[in-house]
């Protein structure tokens, strides 16, 4: 068996300008044909040659323990894009069709490195969460250790295939690759992996890699493309209700009632010597006060005043950016706005004497309720190229590019409702009218949604060290539902706080 890189345990054959030397503990290693004298470093004689008992670490493209694989073939599991998943994955003769399976295999055995030819491969959807709802993604295994860009087949597992544009790519919906019980490492080498998200979902955000426990997280020479996080939908939230009207005032005689006891009518005159009573105030919101009830009428000015008008609910608190726990983005709800005040209750009739007769005067209408407030937008969710959730993880990305292509835009909060109206006032035959209610105010309108954030790494512990030859390529930051509201953040790297 003549295999790339050199060497096998019995035959040696050294590349164009290498000889074979026994000089090594009796093992035969490659070394330049000048003798090593003057024609490289001991380095280089090193990269040339394998020895079977060498250690032999997966995914730097030299088959160092010369089994004719990058890595242990013992350790290892086989994927191509001409395999099948009802392979063993095991041999390079049988690999499997999916990354997805070569992790379950993994999972269930004890093999942790996974070659994967140049090629694209469909996460197989599995089921998340307690909804059984099932997601296309790629579920991580502790230890294990990725690596892509081989040809496979007659092209080997040692060497990467020289067309940089042969890539070995990982698709999966909202998150390409995930691990919730991350105890040692995960490593990628030469392996992208992109994310996708059906434009017409929201309240969802985009991972490239989601990590949650403890240890390193390393992205080697690869590329990371982030769907964008969701943006609100088309639709603009319901307006508020529409709350109830005031009761009307009786004729000739009690007021009628205002929204849940504010509001009241004023009674009417009931002698010469008792005007109409005033109307009660209505309530106040956080945007104005309560509104005035109308004057109750004289025998001079025998009609009752008119109650004002409710005061307008208060608007939905905005919402800036959500927080983050290990399920990763908690997109943002704003509050709800707040209800319109109740309008102010319309002034009792003066009591009367008209043709002789005399009478009292009609009862105030109630102040309407008011208006609901309006609902929040929905918010944007976030982009995100990786989210690690634990004290101690460490993120490397030597060489790695990072994409995100944003985060969601926040909708508009939902209109308030409008007030009740007032209740008329009650008519007498001989004494002054009451007045009519006010009507209730306006509810508020509703928080605008955030915008959706855009990070490339999202981590409790970020070393500037660890990213040093990175590229980053960050999407901006949703805008929110606000007319005139801001961007969501858009940041390199984003440092989780201790909760
Ligand atoms: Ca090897």
């Amino acid at each position: 068996m003549v295999l790339v890189g050199g060497c096998t345990e019995t035959v040696v054959r050294c590349r164009e300008g290498y000889l074979a030397d026994d000089g090594m503990e009796g093992r035969t290693r490659c070394v330049l044909a000048d003798g090593g004298s003057d024609g490289g470093s001991d380095a280089m004689v090193r990269i040339d040659a394998c020895d079977p008992a060498a250690a032999d670490l997966p995914g730097d493209g030299i088959d160092s323990n010369c089994d004719g694989v990058d890595g242990v073939r013992g350790d290892t599991l086989f994927v191509a894009t001409s395999g099948d998943d009802m392979n063993s994955g095991l041999t390079p003769e049988q690999p499997v069709r999916t990354v997805s399976k070569a992790l379950s295999i993994a999972r269930a055995g004890t093999r942790r490195s996974i070659l994967i030819a140049v090629g694209s491969y469909d996460a197989v959807p599995i089921a998340l969460g307690d909804s059984g709802a099932e997601v296309a993604t790629h579920q991580l295994v502790d230890g294990v250790t990725l690596s892509g860009r081989y040809p496979g087949g007659s092209g080997g597992w040692v060497a990467r295939s020289s067309a940089m544009d042969d890539r070995s790519l990982l698709r999966g919906t909202i998150t390409a690759a995930f691990i919730l019980d991350l105890r040692s490492a995960v490593t990628f080498h030469d392996v992208d992996l992109t994310s996708e998200l059906d434009g017409m979902l929201y309240n969802l955000s985009c991972f490239g890699v989601l990590v949650v426990g403890s240890g390193v997280v390393t992205l080697d020479r690869s590329r990371v493309q982030v769907c964008a996080g969701s943006s609100a939908p088309k639709e603009l939230p319901d307006a508020g209700r529409t709350r109830g009207g005031g009761s009307n005032g009786a004729a000739g005689g009690v007021g009628g009632f205002g929204c849940s006891g504010d509001g009241n009518g004023g009674q009417g005159g009931t002698d010469g010597s008792v005007n109409g009573a005033n109307g009660a105030v209505g309530t106040m919101t956080a945007l104005g006060a309560a509104a005035a009830g109308g004057d109750g009428g004289t025998m001079a000015q025998p009609s009752g005043g008119t109650g004002a008008t409710g005061a307008e609910g208060q608007r939905g608190l905005a919402v800036t950016m959500g927080e983050f726990s290990e399920e990763g983005y908690l997109i943002p709800q704003g509050e709800r706005a707040g209800t319109g005040g109740t309008g102010g209750g319309g002034g009792g009739g003066g009591y009367g004497t008209m043709m002789g007769a005399s009478g009292v005067g009609g009862g105030g209408g109630g102040g309407g309720c008011g208006g609901e407030g309006g609902l929040p937008g929905v918010s944007g969710g976030a982009s995100i190229g990786v989210f690690a959730w634990g004290d101690s993880i460490r993120v490397i990305l030597p060489g790695t590019t990072i994409t995100t292509a944003g985060g969601g835009d926040g909708g508009p909060g939902g209109a308030g409702g409008g007030g009740g109206p007032g209740g008329a006032g009650g008519e007498s035959v001989s004494g002054g009218r009451g007045g009519n209610g006010g009507s209730g105010g306006r509810g508020g309108e509703g928080a605008p949604g955030a915008g959706g954030p855009s990070f490339g790494v999202v981590a409790r512990s970020l070393d500037a060290r660890d990213f040093e030859t990175e590229t980053w390529r960050i999407g901006y930051g949703g805008r929110s539902g606000a007319s005139l509201g801001g961007r969501g953040l858009q940041q390199h790297l984003f440092r989780l706080t201790r909760p």
